[in-house]
């Protein structure tokens, strides 16, 4: 652990680690304590593997692990044979695999609920969002008159669920796509087929000896992403709304400011919401309210971290603390009594962490346990009372907190979030109209999705924010989720007076419907509402997605569920600029395959620009090449 003794080096050090001064006071207080945070381990891990950076190593079987050496001398070639292409293309896929998988099983999960709850088994849900049942329902040829509401539930959680299985080769909500962008993704021969047969077979497709073709594997990488963002992260979207409702505009407060000096912090931390909703309503019972009281809380305090954070705020208002690296901050504040984890994104250290102070960390999900934490097994049926017991033992521990070792940063910021698709219709009358008029105008230029996560190879947030403020300024809407999402709202961004920060022409849209110059749409899985929005408006120009004038970015990504995030946004069209190099650098043709050549077959690219000024002259420059293209 290194030690920052001088004021001056420490200083440095935060400012390094944070943009945000909330976070800046909890990571000096870390530093200072010596808690160790991922800033501490990615030091420790110095200097990385250069082969693993490059995607030249191979570890796939026993004849390896095999490395190629990037400079073009020998080992050219792993001992099966596989060349530095072959190797970078196949652990693109292999990462690219893994966060389909982890989106789309989330997705099931939800789905699994909605079907308990439909079959009056589920405890504590209900089905909240009618008119979207009926909505989704009508999509999958489901006859919704006169039937009840669990009865319409039923059938669609199970053609849903088909929609994973590898009998049906068709993904229903793949339909919702704009037809030229289908007929394109037919061209190239990578409409996905079900969820978990693009996953599987991307699997397959991996083990030694199965291909050697790089760019066949990286076809295929998009077709497993298709799949997941318009399959397994849609369905867990719409699943979601249909229990819980569809999302509208909710203020809320974001930063570690939101913790409580004098209640029982509980943070919310993960991806899946169908525990925290209930933690939500458990929060409510009057009998745990006294407990609190008896302990000697003034009550008890929700907050919310990562994407759980997310689909909590959405819904409910709930506050939120902070993004991924804040998970280990949050407990240095010494004022967490319960961690509960769900699953994705949580560091596997994070019960060390809680060790140094009295925070106890409680997992809910079999698939995701962690030494050291306490678990408490989420089921449906008895989803209820499990969130009163954890809530109850967040009680329990609040008289542990060491009142001399709470640090709470001072000054949460407000923000609006809330901005599901169907908001952002309905808000302009429901038809896209007033926007595309906005943009055929010029007083929007476009829009970017920023999505994505932390990294300590950045500085927390700087990516995010300085790119978000870039792109307003130039008058380009920013629509956002994830800790992207998260990042701007404790920047103070995800409020309408931001506004002031834009361009001339965003500044009076956004004016007049008084709203935020970057919009949040929620958590990871909702990068699905950012390709419907761009679905809608295509379909009412009677083009395709390619065609629009959009862009994506994730200046901080780390994760694999990024990878196919970014993948699904460039094979619908949507150029994408990454803030760190994916592992392909070490392949000149990978590279050039997702750089160049992919242009030619989805009309989009990959780019890679750390710094945000540029990141927004790339994103801006095909902005303006889309425009040209339709007239405008
Ligand atoms: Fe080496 Fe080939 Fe095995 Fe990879 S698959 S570890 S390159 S032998
Ligand atoms: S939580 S995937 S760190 S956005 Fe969705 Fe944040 Fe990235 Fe996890």
């Amino acid at each position: 652990m290194i030690m920052y003794m001088d004021p001056e080096s420490l200083k440095k050090e935060v400012e390094r680690r944070a943009l945000d001064k909330t976070d800046q006071e909890i990571v000096e207080k870390a530093l200072v304590e010596g808690v160790e945070t991922a800033w501490d381990r990615l030091e420790k891990q110095q200097p990385q593997c250069g082969f693993g950076q490059l995607g030249l190593c191979c570890n796939r079987c026993v004849m390896g692990p095999c490395r190629i050496d990037p400079f073009g001398g020998e080992p050219k070639r792993g001992v099966c044979g596989a060349t530095a292409d072959l190797i970078a293309a196949r652990n693109l896929l292999d990462d690219l695999m893994v966060g389909a998988a982890a989106h789309s099983d989330h997705g099931r999960e939800v789905l699994e609920v909605l079907m308990e709850t439909a079959e009056g088994k589920g405890q504590g849900y209900q089905i909240l969002d009618e008119e979207k049942l009926n909505l989704v329902a009508g999509e999958y040829d489901i006859d919704v008159k006169g039937k009840k509401k669990e009865a319409i539930a039923r059938e669609l959680a199970l053609a849903m669920l088909e929609e994973f299985g590898t009998l049906k080769n068709k993904i229903q909500l793949v339909e919702r796509a704009p037809e030229k962008t289908k007929e394109m993704w037919a061209k190239a021969g990578i409409v996905p087929r079900s969820v978990d047969r693009e996953i599987v077979e991307a699997a397959h497709r991996i083990h030694m000896g199965v291909g050697a073709d790089y760019i066949n594997i990286l076809l295929h990488a998009l077709r497993t992403s298709l799949s997941d963002g318009w399959g397994g992260s849609m369905m867990a979207t719409e699943a979601s709304d249909i229990l819980f409702g569809t999302p509208v505009p909710v203020e809320a407060l974001a930063n570690l400011g939101v913790l409580k000096k004098d209640e029982v912090n509980i943070v919310l931390h993960g991806h899946n919401p169908i525990l925290s909703e209930m933690i939500v309503q458990a929060s409510y019972d009057a009998d745990l309210k006294k407990s609190a009281k008896k302990k000697g809380a003034k009550g008890i305090n929700l907050v919310g971290m990562c994407c759980t954070g997310n689909e909590l705020l959405m819904r409910h208002g709930i506050p939120l603390a902070g993004n991924e690296l804040d998970q280990e901050l949050a407990i240095a504040t010494g004022a967490v009594e319960t961690m509960v984890i769900d699953y994705q994104c949580i560091f596997p250290s994070i019960t060390e962490t809680a060790k140094c102070y009295h925070t106890k960390v409680i997992s809910t999900s079999e698939k995701s346990k962690v030494p050291g934490a306490t678990h408490i097994e989420f089921k449906p049926e008895t989803a209820l009372d499990s969130a009163k017991e954890i809530i109850r033992q967040a009680i329990e521990n609040y008289p542990n907190r060491d009142a001399n070792r709470v640090k709470i940063p001072a000054g949460p910021v407000k923000m609006v979030a809330g901005f599901s698709e169907e908001t952002i219709r309905k808000a302009l009358g429901g038809t896209y109209k007033p926007l595309i008029d906005a943009i055929v105008a010029g007083s929007i230029r476009g829009a970017v999705g920023i999505v994505g996560c932390n990294n300590p190879k950045i500085k927390q947030d700087y990516g995010h924010i300085m790119l978000g403020k870039e792109l307003i300024k130039r008058d380009i809407l920013v629509v956002e989720t994830g800790c992207a999402a998260i990042a701007s709202g404790k920047a103070g961004l995800l409020l309408p007076e931001a506004a002031e920060m834009a361009g001339e022409g965003l500044k009076a849209v956004c004016k007049a419907l008084g709203v935020p110059p970057v919009l949040h749409m929620g958590s990871c899985v909702d990068c699905s509402r950012i390709l419907m929005l761009a679905a809608n408006i295509a379909k009412e120009l009677n083009v395709g997605i390619e065609d629009l004038p959009l862009g994506g970015a994730a200046p901080e990504w780390y994760s694999q569920k990024a990878v196919s995030i970014g993948a699904y946004f460039v094979a619908s069209g949507v150029y994408t600029v990454l803030g760190l190099p994916p592992k392909v650098f070490g392949s000149v043709n990978v590279l050039d395959l997702l750089a160049n050549k992919l242009d030619g077959v989805v009309n989009a690219a990959f780019a890679v620009e750390p710094d945000p000024v540029k990141a927004a002259d790339l994103l801006e420059a095909v902005i303006e090449k889309k425009r040209k293209g339709l007239g405008i």
